[in-house]
């Protein structure tokens, strides 16, 4: 795919927009390496009941792109006045309002269209070729402008953290792909973790989310910034490991009716679930599903599990999963009542700093990154898996919706999606900042997700 034609751009750029443009050119290879990966055959598979099958994400990431920033200065959409012949501008349409919306369908209802009601794939690749040629252009021309007073640079931000983003999702999609799956050639481990080995954390203040100066870009959920005031708990100092769900399971955990929410409970009835999504019980052993293959039960890995899962976890051993603020406060606060930019300190996130950025597909064991250690001594909370917090997704005081993009977190603030914090293997750097907020219903069990206990 061809990238942007930075030079001339850069001609004509501001320094930061050239930077971004630059960013983008490389999100957009981190997505086409994605999908690279998987096999032609496999591109109309939908691999996640609750979602779109994988061509869609090919074309919704341009989409999303040319509805962003391919406008006018006033705000208008420019894709309809390309010059095309007319059948292929009829057809560009046509594409475009195909995979323009990307916001899955939520409670429980699954789409339920069938693999032929997609364009093929030749056709999505030239929609997609055909986007990134008119926003180069466009680009070219729009540097330093503003679009309905926004600037291009923070739509840029938004297309670049929107593509990252799926990249994430594309990860955990592609985890569950019908990909022959003969077991790698690692041995089991069953390191042991304790339930008693926790940090604590004094009385005391964190800062949820962010001061519009902190950053050059934050969602709107990420505003406004405000300090919440703590009691003193304890936090697990590693994440819970599937060594430690696995005793949970052993111990019945998944038929204890004490241990789950009403909700939680009727769920795992309907679903007649007894274990984590990604386990596999072969021959009376346990094994882990990733990419290419099913990997030996690695206990020292942090579990991936729902937030129902998570809680019941935390229930059994009398512990309760973090607020959001308690894990805040946790990752980012040091001991003189200062906070850090990220668990270890200011410094920009490295390698040794934990597992995130595509370093690898696969989770590390939860204590790989003493360096990425917080002042508490609590490890690995960023990257490694996203951590279920017990906090409903909900706007702070002072949130705006961004007039550009109005729903991205307003549609969700629907009291049934939960905030996660931290990143995941497949979390880009810049999404690893403090205030960055995700969320997911309870039981969506799907994104590499895991959790941390507290005692209050
Ligand atoms: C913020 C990760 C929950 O994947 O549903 C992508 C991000 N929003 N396109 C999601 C998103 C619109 C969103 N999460």
């Amino acid at each position: 795919m061809p990238l942007f034609k930075l030079n001339q751009a850069a001609l004509l750029c501001e320094a930061d927009e050239f930077a971004l443009l630059n960013e983008l050119a490389q999100a957009r290879s981190r997505t086409d390496r994605l999908f690279e990966l998987v096999p032609r055959s496999l591109f109309y598979e939908r691999p996640i009941r609750e979602r779109h099958r994988l061509a869609f994400y090919l074309g919704h990431l341009e989409a999303f792109d040319v509805n962003l920033l391919l406008r006018d200065s006033a705000g208008q959409p420019l894709h309809n006045s390309v010059k095309n012949s007319g059948a292929r501008r009829e057809q560009m349409r046509k594409l475009h309002g195909l995979f323009a919306f990307g916001i899955d369908p939520v409670d429980g209802i699954f789409p339920s269209d069938a693999a032929q009601d997609w364009p093929a794939l030749t056709e999505i690749q030239r929609y997609v070729q055909d986007a990134r040629q008119q926003l180069g252009r466009h680009l070219m021309d729009a540097a330093g402008r503003t679009i309905n007073a926004v600037p291009m640079a923070t739509l840029l931000h938004v297309a670049i953290e929107h593509r990252l983003m799926h990249a994430e999702t594309l990860a955990y999609l592609m985890n569950r792909l019908p990909l022959s799956k003969p077991a790698r050639l690692v041995a089991a481990c069953h390191r042991e973790f304790s339930d008693d080995d926790m940090a604590l954390i004094p009385a005391g203040m964190t800062m949820l989310g962010t001061r519009s100066h902190d950053y050059s870009y934050a969602w709107d959920n990420e505003y406004d910034a405000h300090q919440v005031k703590l009691a003193e708990f304890a936090i697990d100092r590693h994440m819970v490991t599937n060594g430690q769900f696995l005793r949970f399971i052993e111990d019945g955990g998944y038929t204890h009716r004490r241990c789950w929410t009403n909700d939680d409970w009727q769920w795992r009835e309907s679903q007649q679930l007894f274990h984590p999504a990604s386990w596999q019980l072969l021959e009376g052993e346990w094994y882990l599903s990733s990419l290419y293959d099913v990997i030996p039960f690695q206990g020292d890995w942090p579990v991936y599990v729902s937030h129902a899962e998570a809680t019941a976890y935390a229930k059994w051993c009398g512990k309760e999963l973090p607020t959001e603020a308690q894990w805040q406060r946790a990752g980012y606060a040091a001991e003189d009542a200062s906070e850090r930019a990220y668990p270890w300190g200011d410094q920009a996130p490295g390698n040794q700093h934990g597992n995130f950025n595509f370093k690898q597909w696969d989770p590390l064991p939860v204590d790989a990154h003493p360096a990425g250690a917080s002042a508490f001594g609590v490890m690995n909370m960023v990257g490694n898996g996203w951590e279920w917090t017990a906090s409903v997704f909900a706007p702070f005081a002072g949130f705006k919706p961004a007039a550009f993009y109005p729903g991205y977190s307003a549609d969700f603030f629907d009291g049934q999606h939960f905030v996660l914090k931290g990143g995941s293997a497949h979390t880009a750097t810049r999404l690893l900042r403090r205030s960055f907020r995700n969320w997911f219903q309870p039981h969506y069990p799907y994104v590499c997700a895991g959790f941390r206990c507290v005692s209050n």
